[in-house]
């Protein structure tokens, strides 16, 4: 902002005024104000009252929707102090977690993902489920965009009573956004949502995040364009137990028939994720609906089954063993990185690699020694 546009000590003509405008351009703009503190403590807003940890457990399990809302931004909190509160809150809402059937939607951007949670979402709604949508989008701290979207594109199932969604938290890395929505699961299901969808962006890790934490992992593509082109591995396909190809309507249906052919074919050459089940490709369409009461069939069908034998209970214990074991590795590569003494030995080690002075294995010992000699 040159000084030439400032008209007084609290406001200025804005960037497009030309510079020797006269009257004619009227428009002022007024200086921001510096904000500092939590966002409780803006100027103007309200500030809320603290909730006690009895306050918290009640209110979930009441269903009071915006105590779960609070609850879960106590979970989202980066702060040591929310981070306990929230521990003991979980740790008092456990035993009344688990009841829900929890479902994995990705897919590449674009497929439809968030359009077939908004018509499934009713049609689910509409048979007397609670829901609960959220999302984990590792980029959203960065792009911000894809939030706004779903809450357009999901306009109908925002506005039920029985719904609940929360867009990912904004934990920046995969991994803290992966314990905040493991933990919000657990808020959702002793707030007494029986289904809970899990949308995320079909990028690297995040599928397989998601997968560690469903019950039904379900892969949304789009007709054409062939593997390459859908960015879709080999890897995804491993770990769905069903594949639906969105957008069969119209004069795509035709196409859409051509893929689910390969699409299955594919399938028979893929182990399958799941004991006793067999993933198949469906069709569908989240604009028209086609398909859609199939797709909830075979979900349905799926956990039926997988109960029966006994797998459904099977892979959760194993997956809340996985995550003890993931919490560890992420503390300890904190720790270790966090390490004064070993960031100045990553600094010599660093330079001695580039030079070739060093191998790998000696520098990589060099470094373990480092941390634990302390
Ligand atoms: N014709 C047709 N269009 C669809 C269908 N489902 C979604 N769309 C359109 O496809 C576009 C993308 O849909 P979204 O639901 O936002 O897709 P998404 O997979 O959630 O996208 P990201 O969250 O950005 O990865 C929108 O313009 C939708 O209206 C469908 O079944 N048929
Ligand atoms: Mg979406």
């Amino acid at each position: 902002m040159t000084d030439k546009k400032k008209t007084s000590q609290d406001s200025y003509k804005p960037d497009w005024v030309p510079e020797n405008a006269g009257q004619e351009f009227a428009t002022k703009v007024v200086k921001g104000k510096r904000i500092t503190g939590k966002t409780e403590k803006r100027q103007g807003a309200k500030k809320l009252r603290t909730l006690s940890v009895d306050e918290y457990v009640s209110g979930v399990l009441k269903c009071d929707r915006t105590i779960t809302a609070r609850t879960i931004t106590l979970i989202e909190s980066n702060s040591q102090e929310h981070f306990e509160k929230s521990q003991e809150v979980l740790k008092r809402l456990l035993p009344y977690s688990g009841k829900s059937l929890r479902i994995g939607i990705s897919g590449i951007p674009g497929a439809g993902k968030s359009t077939l949670i908004e018509t499934l979402g009713c049609d689910l709604i509409g048979k007397g489920y609670k829901l609960a949508v959220l999302t984990v989008d590792p980029s959203s701290s960065v792009s911000k965009g894809s939030i706004l979207g779903d809450k357009v594109r999901m306009e109908k199932l925002s506005r039920e009573e029985n719904c609940f969604i929360r867009p990912s938290p904004s934990g920046g890395i995969l991994g803290g956004v992966a314990r905040k929505t493991r933990e919000t699961i657990t808020v959702c299901e002793a707030a007494g949502f029986d289904i809970v969808l899990i949308e995320t962006m079909g990028v690297g890790q995040s599928e397989i995040t998601v997968r560690s934490m469903v019950d039904f992992f379900l892969l949304v593509l789009i007709s054409g364009g062939g593997d390459e082109l859908q960015g879709i591995k080999r890897g995804v396909m491993e770990i769905s137990d069903a594949v639906a190809i969105n957008k069969a309507d119209g004069d795509n249906l035709e196409k859409a028939k051509l893929s689910q052919t390969e699409y299955s074919l594919a399938l028979k050459y893929i182990k399958p994720i799941t004991r006793n089940w067999e993933p198949k490709c469906y069709l569908c369409s989240a604009l028209t609906g086609y398909g859609v009461d199939n797709l909830w069939e075979e979900m349905k069908k799926f956990e039926k089954i997988t109960k029966q034998s006994g797998f459904f209970e099977e892979r959760r214990k194993a997956q809340s063993l996985e995550w003890v074991f993931t919490i560890i590795e992420e503390n300890l590569k904190e720790n270790f990185y966090n390490d004064k003494a070993v960031q100045r030995e990553i600094t010599k080690i660093t330079s001695l690699i580039h030079k070739g002075e060093i191998l790998p294995t000696t520098a990589a010992e060099k470094l373990l020694h480092t941390y634990y000699k302390k």
